[in-house]
C-alpha cells in the first residue's frame, strides 16, 4: 500500500495549493493537486456593463493584473472590430514586458530560491556586505529575543541538501534583498504608462488612456537599464549557479511533454508577428494552433456544471459537496491533452517555430554551458532558468518598443459597444497561456469565461482519469524523508503556481 502526505497548504507560492502525493519505494507514485479556494469573478461579471470586465478582472491577481485585463480588453476588441492604435500596443508591451520582468524576479528570489540557497549562512557572516553584515545583525538580535525560530520567517524549512558553498549562498541573499527594491522599480516602469500598479485603469479597450511623453520615456529607460543590470549581473548568474548545483533537476519533475503558447507582445501593427509565437507541442511534435479544441472538463472539479465545455459555453456553478472532486479549480484540456503551460513552452515552441533568433542563441548557450538538452528547459530546474532568460530578452526587447514610440501618435481609439457580440483574448501571463472569452447580450456581459495559466499547469484529473501537468511532472520525484519532501516542493514551485489565478 503506498504511502499518503499532504502538503497542505505549500508555502511560497502565491494563494491556497494543497499537494497530495503516495509514495511507493521512496518515491512518488501518484499525486494530486487541490485548489482550495472559490473565487467566482465569472459570475460576479454577468449582467455587467462590459467595460467593467477589464477592472473586475485584473483584481483575479495582484502579480499578474496587466495579463487579465489585456486578455479582457483583447476579448472585447475582437468583440468590437476594434485595433488599437501602434503607440498602445507599444505601451503595452512595456507595460506587460515590466510586469513579466518583476513576477520572474519575484518568483526566483522571494519564492523558489530558499529551495536551494542556504538562508543560515547569515548567520556567521563576517564580511564588510552592508546587506549581508545588517542581515548578520538582524539575526543576532532574533536569537537572543523572544523569537519562536531563530531567522523566522525563513526557518524552519523542510531538512534536505542546500547548496554548500558560501559564496553562492552570500551572493543570492544579497541579491534576495536588492530583488525588493528591483521588483519595485519594475513596477514603476508599469506605472510609467499605465498610470498605477497593480490594476492600472487605463488598459481599456480601443488602446491605453494614458499619454505619452519624453520624461516617462526617459524615466522608463533609466530604471529598465538598472533592472535590465540585475538580470545580467544577478539573476542570470544566481540562476545558473543554483542549477550547476542541482544538475539532477535537469531530469527531474518533467511533465506531460505537450505545450500550449497562445502568443504574446505584437511585433507589428497586426499583431501577426510576436516576440513569443503561438503554437503547439505534443509529444515534441509542432502542430498548429486551433483556440476551438480548447474545453474544461469538471469531473473532479467542485462545480456542477456540465464537462467539456467550450469556453464560450463555459459555465460556473460551484458544487463544494460534490462526490469524487477534489478541486476548485476545472480541468483544461487542448484536443483532449494534457498540456503545460509558461516560460519553458514559450521557450519551446518559438524554438521550434525558429521565428526568435535571440530564443534560439540564448537557449544553446545556456544549453552548451550547463550540459542540458533543449527538452530539459521543461523540468524542476529548467523552467527556472527559462524564467531568467526570457527576462532577459523581454528587458533587451523593452528597450526597443521604448524606441519605437511615436510622441505625436494617438493611444486610443473610441468605438460603439454592440447590442450583441462576442469575442475572446488570448495571450501570455508570466505563467503561460491565458484566455478570457466574452458574450454580450443587450450591451451587457451574458457570460465571462476565464481559462488561467495555473488552471492548466494545476488541473485535476479529467473524464479519462488523466491527471494534470503538476500532477504529472511530479510522479517519479524522491521522497527520501516523508517528514521533508523538500524534492515535492521544489518540483511544484518550479511551475509558478498562483492559485489566486487558478480558481478566480
Ligand atoms: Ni496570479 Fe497569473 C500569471 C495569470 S497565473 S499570477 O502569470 O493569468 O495562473
Amino acid at each position: 500500500m503506498p504511502q499518503t502526505i499532504s502538503i497542505d497548504p505549500i508555502t511560497r507560492i502565491e494563494g491556497h495549493l494543497a499537494i497530495h502525493v503516495d509514495i511507493e519505494g521512496g518515491s512518488v507514485s501518484s499525486a494530486r493537486c487541490s485548489g482550495e479556494m472559490f473565487r467566482g469573478f465569472e459570475a460576479i461579471l454577468r449582467g455587467r456593463d462590459p467595460l467593467d470586465a477589464q477592472q473586475f478582472v485584473q483584481r483575479i491577481c495582484g502579480v499578474c493584473p496587466v495579463s487579465h485585463g489585456l486578455a479582457s480588453v483583447a476579448g472585447q476588441e475582437m468583440a468590437y472590430g476594434l485595433k488599437p492604435p501602434r503607440n498602445a500596443r507599444l505601451m503595452r508591451n512595456l507595460i506587460l514586458g515590466a510586469n513579466y520582468l518583476q513576477s520572474h524576479i519575484i518568483h526566483f528570489y522571494h519564492l523558489a530560491a530558499l529551495d536551494f540557497i542556504d538562508i543560515a549562512v547569515v548567520a556567521g557572516y563576517s564580511g564588510s556586505d552592508a546587506i549581508l553584515a545588517s542581515l548578520h545583525d538582524w539575526a543576532q538580535a532574533q536569537s537572543t529575543t523572544a523569537a519562536l525560530y531563530p531567522l523566522a520567517p525563513f526557518l524552519p524549512r523542510y531538512k534536505g541538501r542546500y547548496v554548500e558553498d558560501p559564496a553562492i549562498n552570500q551572493q543570492a541573499v544579497k541579491h534576495y534583498v536588492e530583488g525588493l527594491e528591483i521588483r519595485k522599480m519594475a513596477h514603476q516602469m508599469a506605472a510609467l504608462f499605465s498610470g498605477k500598479m497593480p490594476h492600472p485603469a487605463t488598459i481599456v479597450p480601443g488602446g491605453i488612456t494614458e499619454v505619452v511623453t519624453p520624461n516617462k520615456i526617459a524615466a522608463y529607460h533609466s530604471l529598465l537599464k538598472r533592472v535590465h543590470a540585475f538580470i545580467d549581473s544577478a539573476y542570470i548568474p544566481d540562476v545558473e549557479a543554483v542549477a550547476k548545483a542541482y544538475k539532477e533537476y535537469f531530469t527531474l519533475g518533467n511533465g506531460p511533454k505537450n505545450f500550449l503558447v497562445y502568443g504574446v507582445f505584437p511585433e507589428n501593427d497586426d499583431a501577426s508577428e510576436k516576440l513569443f509565437s503561438a503554437g503547439v507541442l505534443i509529444n515534441g511534435q509542432p502542430q498548429e494552433f486551433n483556440p476551438q479544441l480548447i474545453t474544461e472538463g469538471t469531473d473532479y472539479s467542485f462545480f456542477s456544471s456540465p464537462s467539456g465545455l467550450r469556453p464560450y459555453d463555459g459555465q460556473t456553478v460551484p458544487a463544494p459537496a460534490k462526490q469524487g472532486a477534489y478541486s476548485w479549480l476545472k480541468a483544461p484540456r487542448y484536443n483532449g491533452q494534457v498540456v503545460e503551460v509558461g516560460p519553458a513552452a514559450r521557450l519551446l515552441v518559438s524554438y521550434a517555430s525558429g521565428k526568435n533568433k535571440r530564443v534560439k542563441e540564448l537557449v544553446d548557450h545556456f544549453a552548451s554551458r550547463l550540459g542540458m538538452r533543449l527538452a530539459d528547459l521543461a523540468t524542476g530546474m529548467g523552467r527556472h532558468l527559462a524564467r531568467a532568460v526570457e527576462a532577459k530578452i523581454i528587458a533587451e526587447r523593452c528597450e526597443e518598443w521604448l524606441s519605437q514610440l511615436d510622441l505625436k501618435g494617438p493611444t486610443f481609439t473610441s468605438y460603439e459597444i454592440p447590442d450583441e457580440a462576442q469575442g475572446f483574448g488570448l495571450i501570455e501571463a508570466p505563467r503561460g497561456a491565458l484566455g478570457h472569452w466574452i458574450r454580450i447580450k443587450d450591451k451587457r456581459i451574458a457570460n465571462y469565461q476565464c481559462i488561467v495559466p495555473t488552471t492548466w499547469n494545476c488541473s485535476p484529473r479529467d473524464a479519462a482519469g488523466t491527471p494534470g501537468a503538476v500532477e504529472q511532472a511530479l510522479v517519479g520525484a524522491p521522497v527520501p524523508d516523508r517528514e521533508n519532501p523538500l524534492e515535492v516542493a521544489r518540483v511544484v514551485r518550479s511551475f509558478d503556481p498562483c492559485l489566486a489565478c487558478a480558481i478566480h
